[in-house]
């Protein structure tokens, strides 16, 4: 509960920093070789454009994926609450955030979690005012693919207390499972374990962070098709040793969040 308010006060912050979106020193060298290897970003380099196109920034600074052309999954601690809301601007179909050729659609309602507290059941989803086409990324409606290796993308702070990014970036993060989680001191302690799932390089460096919020963690299914495991949700700092980034276990959630989409409609 702590926690997540300290999360919010993130999101606060993630708003402000978006309206002055900067670039970081590296920027020159990272648009030659937009692939390479970064020191600038926690443990990640930069998405290509097109490589994640589900991918979707949300004004109040968190992340998204298109669930539908016209229904963004974000983080339940992103919105807040349930109802009409014309407040939220979504910004998708290019890794630059200021490209003119930026699609960016305004919300009509946002549906948070059923039961929502501030802790556990961190989902919501906010249905656009029109549909976006672009392709979209389904959900984990079981737990096979709840362990191995997933991909992170975001916006959000290049390093714990950095900035907002301009371009979308990328990383790759380990499963860690629940034991070893939940035993990694502080907060940890109070994982939830059949809602939330851990991923991290113990040894730190590679992480999502502050404006990542909301944003999808994924994978590849045994059919080669991107599938979302996980939800940016909480961790202490960013990209510390021993101390993994939390995800909402949207497979937990699948049957929630079909019957909450359907209500969307
Ligand atoms: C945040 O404040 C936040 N390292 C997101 C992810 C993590 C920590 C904080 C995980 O949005």
């Amino acid at each position: 509960m702590k926690l997540i308010k300290h999360l919010k006060r993130c999101i606060a912050a993630s708003a402000v920093a978006l309206a002055a979106i900067s670039m970081s020193p590296g920027t020159a060298m990272a648009q030659s070789d937009p692939t390479g290897p970064s020191t600038k970003v926690v443990g990640g380099t930069r998405a290509t454009q097109g490589e994640f196109p589900f991918m979707v920034r949300l004004s109040m600074g968190c992340g998204g994926a298109l669930y539908t052309k016209d229904i963004v999954l974000t983080a339940a601690h992103c919105v807040d609450g349930s109802g009409p809301n014309t407040s939220i601007t979504a910004t998708a179909g290019n890794v630059d955030l200021q490209s003119t050729s930026a699609i960016k659609v305004k919300s009509t309602r946002v549906l948070q979690a059923p039961g929502y507290n501030g802790t556990g059941k961190d989902w919501a989803l906010i249905k656009l005012a029109k549909p976006i086409d672009l392709p979209t990324l389904k959900i984990a409606t079981t737990s096979a693919y709840d362990n191995g290796t997933f991909d992170i993308a975001g916006w959000g702070a290049n390093r714990e207390g950095g900035s907002q990014q301009r371009y979308l970036l990328k990383a790759k993060v380990p499963f860690i499972d629940d034991a070893t989680c939940k035993a990694s001191g502080g907060s940890y302690g109070g994982l939830i374990a059949a809602e939330e799932l851990c991923a991290g390089v113990r040894q730190g460096g590679v992480d999502t962070c502050q404006g990542d919020s909301g944003g999808p963690m994924f994978r590849k299914d045994n059919a080669g098709a991107w599938i979302q495991v996980g939800i940016v949700s909480w961790g202490e700092g960013c990209a510390r040793a021993g101390k993994p980034g939390v995800y909402t276990q949207v497979s937990h959630f699948a049957t929630a969040i079909q019957t909450a989409a359907g209500q969307l409609r």
